[in-house]
């Protein structure tokens, strides 16, 4: 099986602008090749992803549809990135089995029926637009089954959610360090942006005193500003946007990553980077992270929104065993059970095809 699988628009692979993507692309991409599937990449220029060739597109990068309101109009540049892509795929199709299409824009899923070559979408977040709800349930009612998500909740957000594919996530285990004693000191991963609500983890610092170690990429820095001068005592330290190796260093170290979504995360990779280090998650009960946590077992899911919620989680913390936060990832999260699902996935397609 040869597959292409085209990137998220909105940033090149390795800049962090494409959030859980890149991370998502990068270990389907491994998953899939140590089940001796042949795997190209399309994505804009300036990509980088470990040694996988490819294939750079120029042009404008998309708007990240999250940052829009719900009944914008579609919206693509002159010299758009992601007409450039997929002009290429449309020249190349014929050389692949099939296409993975990560974009969560309107564009690959009109495309679709103009294709001969099947396409697969990996829908990454959960429903945000009339417009791209109305497409992609087109293409899940004409194409049935070519539609995955992540989770069973954000399925959920779409009218059409029956349809959906629920693939999970996963990680390569073996990057990430079970730490089993932490420092006094908390977590938050992340594109730090609005929807993110990272400003309620400065909070809970501020309340507990625990200091609290922030990394990913600044999105929106009007909103980093923001936090900054609203919590200008808050025991926080921006870390910057660390590698994988970087990163579990750091995160290993800590009593608990903190996340704070406003919206329905699609599933959360940081969750499981962080169990995967020993670490135990405490979430708002909202999208992805409530499929992911076992509610006192491997952290703790609190009632969205609530500062409070979070503070008396932490004082919970020994509570929680961290092996079992490890655990939890080689069984349910593992690189080879995401290639397996993942394959399984392409195979129904081409049976259908
Ligand atoms: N917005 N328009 C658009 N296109 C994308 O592919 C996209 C996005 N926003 C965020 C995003 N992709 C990814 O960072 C998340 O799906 C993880």
């Amino acid at each position: 099986m040869k597959l292409l699988l085209m990137s998220t628009s909105v940033g090149p692979l390795g800049s962090g602008l494409g959030g859980g993507v890149e991370l998502t692309l990068l270990n389907i991409a491994i998953g899939l090749q140590k089940r001796d599937i042949k795997i190209d990449i399309v994505a804009p220029s300036g990509s980088k992803l470990n040694s996988i060739p490819i294939v750079q597109i120029p042009g404008e990068l998309q708007t990240p549809a999250q940052t829009q309101e719900r009944n914008i109009p579609i919206i693509m540049a002159g010299n758009s990135v992601l007409v450039n892509m997929w002009e290429y795929a449309r020249k190349v199709q014929a050389e692949y089995d099939l296409i993975l299409n990560f974009a969560y824009d309107w564009l690959p899923f009109y495309l679709t029926p103009f294709f001969h070559t099947s396409i697969a979408h990996l829908v990454s977040m959960g429903s945000l637009s009339e417009t791209m709800d109305r497409i992609i349930g087109q293409i899940a009612a004409q194409f049935p089954g070519t539609i995955g998500v992540h989770t069973a909740i954000q399925a959920a957000t779409f009218p059409f959610a029956s349809q959906c594919k629920c693939l999970g996530s996963g990680l390569d285990l073996s990057l990430y360090e079970f730490c089993p004693q932490p420092e006094n000191q908390l977590a938050w991963l992340g594109r730090i942006s609005p929807e993110k609500g990272l400003e309620d983890a400065v909070a809970a610092a501020q309340i507990t005193g625990i200091p609290l170690k922030i990394m990913g990429k600044i999105q929106d820095e009007n909103y980093w500003q923001k936090i900054c001068t609203n919590y200008p005592q808050a025991p926080v330290k921006y870390l910057g946007f660390l590698t994988t190796t970087q990163l579990q260093q750091e995160l290993g170290k800590c009593k608990a990553l903190l996340m704070t979504p406003r919206w329905v995360e699609a599933f959360g990779n940081v969750a499981i980077e962080a169990l995967a280090c020993g670490v135990p998650v405490i979430s708002y009960r909202r999208g992805g992270p409530v499929s992911i946590i076992r509610d006192g077992e491997t952290g703790f899911l609190v009632e969205p929104d609530s500062v409070d919620g979070l503070v008396n989680a932490i004082a919970h913390l020994d509570r929680i065993d961290r092996r079992s936060c490890r655990q939890q990832t080689e069984v349910e999260y593992s690189l080879e059970a995401l290639g397996w699902r993942f394959e399984n996935w392409f195979k129904s397609i081409l049976a259908k095809s």
